[in-house]
């Protein structure tokens, strides 16, 4: 299955005004059909031709270099414009709401926490809500590092690389992962997630 750009799950404007479509159009148009370009590049006549971007993710845990890279980078983008959509963020809701209650207190703890993460992410990185044995946990990841690679089961992230929200927001990192948590998460992918991994 050879490694193509995604579609936006949505049009280019229905995140404003928390993403403008400008950065949608920069982000997604040039960051991440960069990656995906370079990526189908480097796997051409290699045996990962044909592999699925999961695949060639998996396949690069712990060898560093530009494959990974550009192959994480890819696969990270596709799962961020999943976790947002319009009219999200909030309470969680669904069957994750209760684990959020009882693995961070209350909403108001996991969103304390997850600002933490995503804000405390020195330099470029993700922050991610994962599924780590039977608990909700968040991590914070540098570059391209994704949980995909280790045990953990990622649910939602959130991009703190600059060229997410330098274009709406400058230097101001912290207003941006509020308005993700507050008008932005997407829930329902979330409990997708949870649901096709959770240990039963
Ligand atoms: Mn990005």
């Amino acid at each position: 299955m050879a490694v193509t750009l995604p579609p936006l799950p949505y049009p280019p404007e229905a995140l404003e005004p928390h993403v403008s479509s400008k950065t949608l159009a920069v982000h997604h148009g040039k960051h991440h059909a960069a990656y995906v370009d370079k990526t189908v590049a480097l796997v051409k006549g290699t045996a990962l031709e044909s592999a699925s971007l999961e695949e060639i993710v998996r396949a690069q845990a712990g060898k560093p270099g530009p494959l990974f890279n550009s192959a994480a980078q890819a696969w990270n983008h596709d799962f961020l414009w999943k976790s947002m959509r319009p009219g999200g963020g909030g309470d969680a809701t669904g069957p994750i709401a209760q684990r959020i209650e009882k693995d961070f207190g209350s909403h108001d703890g996991f969103r304390q926490q997850f600002s933490k993460a995503a804000a405390d992410q020195f330099g470029s990185g993700w922050a991610w809500l994962v599924l780590d044995g039977d608990a909700l946990r968040i991590v914070a990841t540098s570059n391209a590092a994704t949980p995909l690679t280790g045990s953990q089961v990622p649910l939602l992230t959130l991009d703190v690389w600059e060229h997410a929200y330098y274009l709406d927001y400058q230097q101001r990192r912290a207003d941006y992962i509020a308005a993700f948590l507050a008008h932005l998460a997407n829930w329902d992918y979330a409990n997708a997630n949870l649901a096709a991994r959770a240990p039963r």
